[in-house]
């Protein structure tokens, strides 16, 4: 078994960061040695502390929406040890966008524009991990402040120059084609399976509409309830496959694991 999941708005409080409600769910995990792979919009740098904090190291995990996959700590032998770029890096990516916004004159703010000081206050993180939001690898985050229709424009500009650009809780997210959160779930799987010798089963937590390539690459699929008006379309939603949480966050996290996981659940 592995578990794949969002941070921000699923394991993660939106608002305090707090994991707590699901800490009885990763302590049993740990006790049976099913991986918590954590796959989020967030930096690789900012991946490695939150995985400390939960007591992950050394587990692979998905940063930067796809577009940066960690390997397992043991698998030091393997070609992109430490860490998987999934495309056209950061710098890159900013080098051809600016052009762009340059001449149709569309507004937005990316975590280049500012400094950490900004970070922390549009995202309520400490100065140190506002930093650490900042070292994207390769993609690159914005406030978008332009209307819907400019939005839509821009998307199908970053499209054709064959990239992707996906929306989170509070910002949106540029990042190479060939990169995304459902890329990065298959090629981990691959990898357990080469690794470790066997097909595992998956479920995944999620709650913004960067999930559902996530969500659409599980054999389970949590959708935790979120606070975003857009919601999440999954390709298929029959509720033995799909299930939807009364709470947000944490909370809904643990919720979600209770369905799939509890013994009740087998007993009844
Ligand atoms: C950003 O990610 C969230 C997650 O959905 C968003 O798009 O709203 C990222 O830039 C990440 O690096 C940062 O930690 C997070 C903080 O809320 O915001
Ligand atoms: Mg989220
Ligand atoms: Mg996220």
């Amino acid at each position: 078994l592995l578990i794949f999941t969002d941070l921000d708005g699923t394991l993660l409080d939106i608002h305090t960061y707090d994991w707590r409600p699901a800490t009885p769910w990763l302590n049993k995990l740990q006790d049976h040695q099913i991986p918590v792979i954590l796959c989020s919009s967030k930096t690789a740098a900012e991946t490695l502390e939150i995985q400390q904090d939960l007591g992950l190291e050394g587990l692979p995990f998905i940063a930067e929406n796809g577009a940066v996959v960690q390997l397992d700590v043991r698998w030091d032998d393997h070609p992109n040890a430490p860490r998987l770029i999934n495309g056209t890096p950061h710098s890159e990516i900013c080098s051809l966008i600016d052009p762009i916004r340059e001449r149709a004159g569309y507004k937005f703010t990316t975590f280049d524009d500012v400094d950490e000081r900004v970070i922390g206050e549009w995202t309520g993180l400490s100065r140190e991990r506002s930093a650490l939001a900042r070292l994207h690898e390769a993609s690159v985050t914005l406030i978008w402040r332009d209307s819907d229709e400019r939005m839509a424009q821009f998307g199908a500009e970053l499209v054709q120059l064959g990239f992707k650009f996906v929306q989170g809780a509070r910002f949106w997210h540029i990042l190479d084609a060939r990169g995304g959160k459902d890329q990065a779930v298959n090629w981990l799987i691959d990898e357990y399976r080469k690794r470790e010798g066997f097909v595992p089963t998956t479920i995944g937590l999620g709650d913004g509409p960067n999930d559902a390539p996530l969500l659409d690459n599980v054999d389970y699929a949590v959708v935790v309830k979120g606070i975003n008006r857009h919601g999440i379309q999954l390709q298929d939603d029959i509720p033995e496959r799909v299930y939807h949480t009364t709470q947000p966050g944490p909370e809904g996290w643990r919720e979600g694991l209770d369905h799939f996981l509890s013994a009740s659940r087998h007993t009844t």
